[in-house]
């Protein structure tokens, strides 16, 4: 590729990926509507809002590719989700159709099926079950992507990232962790595939007691290498583990079940009362 743009490179992943896939394109645009550190050799440092739908169409210009992480990445209030995640993944789909369909990987999150059991395995066809606003919005962001490619034929890999950390840190992550090293060969698989199409791909690393299959995007030719149970021992060793109600240990999305809807006037009237 010549160009390569990541938005969200000011973030966790973001400033990971942008050390990583500098030999993936000629340039690396890395845009952000936060801090960055300054342009090294091949990059190009753009500070952008999503929610600006001019600003996003002048970002996509040149670009030959889309590594999509910019947005709300936990549960917020509805009017800051809607912004970034809403209105951002409509400016980006709007501004890749206008400059030639550029393949995208859309960082969605297991948050979309987060009130699934983790005694449940799911494929990519199961049902949604968003455990917050940002799990909709992330289910939104996916639902973006089916609807340009069936329209125009926009081709995007859909990921839904578990938990994309250096190493996995408590007992859930024994299966939703996704190893850097993994998320940068499907990153890299992506971008080889002769035809990517619109696939659901979990973003997993080879987890003993992972809770997801991905077969349908076998045709990416993508094996992650990793497995949580490595760390098996430290983490049972050294984090306590939770009681058999705690949300944690019961849905697959953790702890975001238990959040409230933040800044809710229908919980701000009860409150009253
Ligand atoms: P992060 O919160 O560290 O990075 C997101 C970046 O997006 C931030 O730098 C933020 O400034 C930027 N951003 C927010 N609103 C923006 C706007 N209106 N315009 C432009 N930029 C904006 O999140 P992280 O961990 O790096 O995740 C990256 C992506 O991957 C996110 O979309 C997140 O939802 C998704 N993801 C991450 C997971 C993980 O384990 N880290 C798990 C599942 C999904
Ligand atoms: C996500 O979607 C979040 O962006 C990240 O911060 C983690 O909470 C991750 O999911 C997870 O479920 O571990």
């Amino acid at each position: 590729m010549k160009r390569l743009l990541i938005t969200g490179a000011g973030g966790g992943l973001g400033r990971m990926l942008r050390a990583r896939l500098g030999h993936m394109a000629e340039t690396l645009r890395l845009s952000d509507i936060a801090a960055m550190e300054p342009a090294g050799p091949d990059e190009e440092v753009v500070t952008c809002d999503l929610a600006d739908a001019e600003a996003v169409h002048e970002l996509v210009a040149d670009c030959d590719g889309v590594v999509h992480l910019g947005g709300v990445s936990v549960e917020r209030e509805y009017e800051l989700i809607e912004a970034a995640n809403l209105r951002g993944v409509y400016n980006l789909y709007e501004a890749a159709r206008a400059h030639g369909r550029p393949r995208i990987v859309f960082a969605s999150s297991n948050h979309v099926v987060g009130y699934h059991p983790q005694t449940a395995r799911l494929d990519a066809g199961c049902s949604l079950r968003p455990d917050s606003l940002y799990g909709v919005s992330k289910a939104y962001g996916e639902a973006m992507a089916s609807l340009y490619h069936d329209k125009f034929g926009q081709e995007t890999a859909i990921v839904r990232i578990g938990s994309c950390t250096p190493e996995p840190v408590d007992w859930r992550m024994l299966s939703t962790w996704f190893s850097h090293d993994d998320f940068v060969s499907l990153i890299e698989a992506v971008f080889r595939a002769p035809h990517l199409g619109c696939p659901v791909v979990w973003g997993a690393s080879a987890n003993d007691a992972g809770w997801w299959d991905n077969a349908a995007a076998g045709y990416l030719g993508w094996q992650p290498r990793d497995n949580a149970a490595a760390h098996a021992a430290r983490i049972h060793r050294d984090v306590p583990r939770p009681g058999p109600r705690a949300a944690v240990v019961r849905f697959q999305g953790g702890a975001f079940t238990d959040e409230p809807i933040h800044g809710s006037r229908a919980q701000n009237r009860k409150d009253k009362t």
